[in-house]
């Protein structure tokens, strides 16, 4: 769907002007990002997206809040290495048959593999593109003769977070700057490849922080075609094991934020979902949401089970007219 002529979509928004669009009372805020969603986009389209983890744990970055870094060993979590590609493909038909648009595959490296590793997940991308599905992947730092090979192959978007503002990333990773990430995201958009690309709340940062991240993501032109708004999934072990849940109003605000920023985004209300009522959910999607990570698992962590995504959408479905009763 088009949005109006009158809409200005921006790239050049102030930290100041964002948070002042963040901290407005929250029925006003929930008004606002709705009446944009609802310019730019059929409200009821709600994307579910698959995830699969096809390598995991014993990553050699840092990131203070992955169950997958090698640097965390008290985090229980049994490596696996990259899974067969017909493994793989009968989880896509399996997520396809359940009802997924996308299917995200996601691996604990720093880099993207070169030789036999890479060419493995060209043909996973492959695979998914011919059961009629999106195909995502977040393999960590790209080069740009990896993203072209990855278009070659018909992959839709690639997933790089920033996950959290410049000014808090080395609180939160050390083993590698934000400019690497701007790197990566830059090589994504060379190759003309969709941009999946968001962050995490609930890990200690500041609105200010959260703000510059958002900041930093609608300044680039055109915007991120996908915004993952994860919330924190403290997982014991990790050094961010003991920060509490976030409020829930803290993620319709974020989320809000995001939809108004970026009118055109898929804004996925992703990790994290498993620990809101279904109520709290629909505020999200009233608030700009329009995606969710669906099916049981995340990559190593729980999701939202199948019984509470059939109330979910159960929920959201128009009702059926009662029979009418003959006079
Ligand atoms: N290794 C690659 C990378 O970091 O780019 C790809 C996989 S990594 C697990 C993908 C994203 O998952 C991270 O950028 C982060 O935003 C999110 N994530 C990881 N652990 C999380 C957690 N405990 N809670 C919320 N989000 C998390
Ligand atoms: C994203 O933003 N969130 C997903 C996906 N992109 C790859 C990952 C969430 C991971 C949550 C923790 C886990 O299950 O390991
Ligand atoms: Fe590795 Fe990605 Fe986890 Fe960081 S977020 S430790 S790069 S798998």
């Amino acid at each position: 769907m088009n949005g109006p002529t009158n809409f200005t979509v921006r790239h050049d928004w102030t930290i100041e002007e964002i948070v002042a669009v963040h901290d407005q009372p929250l029925l006003d805020l929930i008004a606002q990002a709705n009446s944009v969603h609802r310019r730019f986009h059929d409200v009821n389209d709600v994307q579910k997206a698959a995830l699969l983890s096809i390598k995991t744990g014993g990553c050699p970055e840092d990131c203070s809040y992955c169950p997958q870094s090698a640097h965390h060993r008290e985090v229980k979590l049994d490596r696996v290495d990259l899974m067969e590609t017909t493994d793989v493909l009968a989880a896509a038909k399996t997520a396809k048959e359940a009802g997924a648009d996308r299917f995200c595959m996601g691996a604990a490296w720093r880099s993207a593999p070169e030789g036999k590793r890479f060419d493995a997940v060209l043909d996973m991308v492959r695979g998914v593109r011919e059961m009629g599905m999106e195909a995502c992947v977040t393999l960590g730092m790209l080069t740009d003769l990896q993203a072209r090979r990855l278009v070659d192959a018909g992959l839709t978007a690639y997933n790089h977070n920033l996950d959290t503002g410049p000014d808090y990333y080395a609180d939160i990773i050390t083993t590698r700057t934000y400019q690497d990430r701007l790197e990566t995201l830059r090589a994504i958009r060379r190759a003309g490849l969709e941009m999946c690309c968001g962050g995490i709340i609930g890990m200690g940062e500041s609105v200010r922080d959260r703000a510059a991240m958002l900041q930093i993501l609608a300044g680039f032109d055109p915007h991120p075609e996908s915004v993952p708004i994860n919330t924190l999934v403290a997982v014991e072990g990790t050094p961010l094991e003991n920060r509490e849940m976030v409020d829930p109003m803290d993620l319709v605000r974020m989320i809000a934020t995001t939809r108004i920023l970026m009118p055109h985004a898929r804004v996925r209300l992703s990790a994290g979902r498993s620990a809101l009522t279904r109520e709290a959910q629909i505020l999200c999607l009233v608030a700009g949401a329009n995606s969710i990570f669906y099916g049981e698992k995340l990559l190593t962590t729980a999701n939202a089970d199948e019984h509470e995504d059939d109330a979910l959408f159960h929920a959201l479905a128009a009702r059926e007219a009662p029979a009418r009763v003959a006079s």
